[in-house]
């Protein structure tokens, strides 16, 4: 008997924590019942329904890009399940994701993708009623620009205060135990475990965490300089925040999540980022925690395609800290120099080139040029006097294969 694939097109789709329901046409199908599975048969006008199934968000609790994009999965309001990457799963979940790094993202078609950007790229499309991206040109260009920031800035944040404060790192060990082990930190751990964990987290914090303050420059010699530009910025966020839902107004995009993963993993969690906190914009722990948990209600982008005045702090932060990097980094990248130098206030400061920032870079480059003449006019109107589109007008240079 011939058959082919339905087609299948998206109808409509209901919100709320109820699994997500497609509704689907099936054209001239004419697949033999028993080549289907049940829940996709419906009896009349040659329509049937099927549930689209649970994605499993693989990661860890005390991770930023895990908790960024559970918050993106509850934003969407699609049914997962959270599993921890633990040594048990650990190397069934690598040889399919083909990284170390978490989260990773098993999709109810069984795709295993990872990184939270083309993730957010890809659910963007997928669920086009509860936008992560605004359309229009300015507030697209700046919803990247905001992602890219955050994402690859915030994590100085997040690691300095993790591993270079002794009493963090204490505080830390039953947490981090607990999720290798395949367990939530809710769930608690016997009194062997916790002598466990106190000895394993030394030996994280040896062997990654203080490697990976090195490498991004923010070290215990740079604690001074990390809290002073987390503080001010906070305190620039909690204005922002303060006047508008989101970064661009009613409507969350990629950027927010960021914020959001920063607080569940971090600041909300640990305590030296949480005292700091507390001193610098306690409204924040509020206002980031809803962000975490909040769904999509269907709620518009600040009007006009303008971007709040609010937001200016942070393109100056950017333009200033972010795109300095950048911009050495490319450089470094091209000479086949593994190192690169920036001043951000106390003199040089040493940070490893990083091939993924400029992939992004040239990810968000190639976005700026596939605009039409007057929507780049616009973009230029908008972000050139802000100074942030310069790091991004700069062509790809040759990686050197050394770096
Ligand atoms: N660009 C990636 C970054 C992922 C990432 O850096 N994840 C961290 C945990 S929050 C990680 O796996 N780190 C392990 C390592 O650096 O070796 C994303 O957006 O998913």
């Amino acid at each position: 008997m011939q058959w082919r694939q339905p087609s299948v097109r998206m109808l409509g789709c209901h919100g709320g924590r109820q699994a997500q329901r497609w509704v689907v046409q099936v054209f001239k199908a004419v697949a033999p019942k028993e080549m289907m599975p049940v829940e996709h048969l419906r009896s009349d006008k040659g329509e049937t329904q099927v549930f689209e199934g649970q994605y499993v968000l693989w990661g860890g609790e005390h991770s930023l890009f895990t908790r960024k994009l559970q918050a993106m999965l509850n934003y969407l309001a699609v049914p997962y399940t959270f599993k921890l990457k633990s040594e048990a799963s650990q190397a069934a979940v690598e040889a399919r994701l083909g990284t170390h790094f978490i989260p990773g993202l098993e999709t109810p078609e069984g795709w295993f993708l990872h990184d939270t950007t083309p993730i957010g790229l890809m659910l963007n499309h997928k669920y086009p009623d509860r936008p992560l991206l605004p359309k229009t040109p300015v507030q697209k260009i700046a919803a990247h620009l905001l992602e890219d920031w955050a994402d690859e800035w915030f994590g100085r944040y997040a690691i300095n205060s993790r591993w270079c404060y002794p009493d963090n790192v204490a505080a830390i060990a039953e947490g981090f135990y607990a999720n290798r082990i395949g367990r939530f930190q809710a769930e608690g751990l016997s009194s062997d475990e916790k002598l466990a964990a106190a000895e394993l987290i030394q030996t994280i914090r040896d062997n990654f965490g203080l490697r990976a303050c090195h490498n991004r420059g923010c070290g215990p010699d740079q604690s001074a300089q990390v809290r002073r530009d987390f503080d001010s910025l906070m305190q620039d966020a909690a204005v922002h925040f303060s006047e508008q839902p989101y970064l661009l107004g009613g409507c969350a995009s990629l950027g927010d999540f960021t914020f959001a993963g920063l607080f569940k993993a971090h600041i909300a969690s640990d305590p030296e980022p949480r005292r700091w906190i507390e001193a610098s914009a306690p409204s924040l722990l509020r206002r980031m925690n809803e962000i975490f948990e909040s769904e999509s209600s269907r709620g518009e982008y600040w009007p006009g395609d303008a971007l709040p005045k609010t937001l200016t702090p942070f393109f100056h932060h950017m333009r200033d800290t972010y795109h300095e990097f950048l911009k050495a980094s490319r450089l470094a990248l091209a000479e086949g120099e593994k190192w690169c130098a920036l001043d951000l206030g106390d003199g040089p400061v040493s940070m490893r080139a990083l091939k993924y920032s400029e992939v992004s870079r040239r990810h968000i480059r190639a976005e700026i040029l596939a605009l039409s003449n007057s929507e780049r006019k616009a973009v230029e109107r908008a972000l050139e006097p802000l100074g942030v589109l310069d790091a991004y007008r700069l062509p790809a240079l040759p990686v050197a294969t050394a770096a």
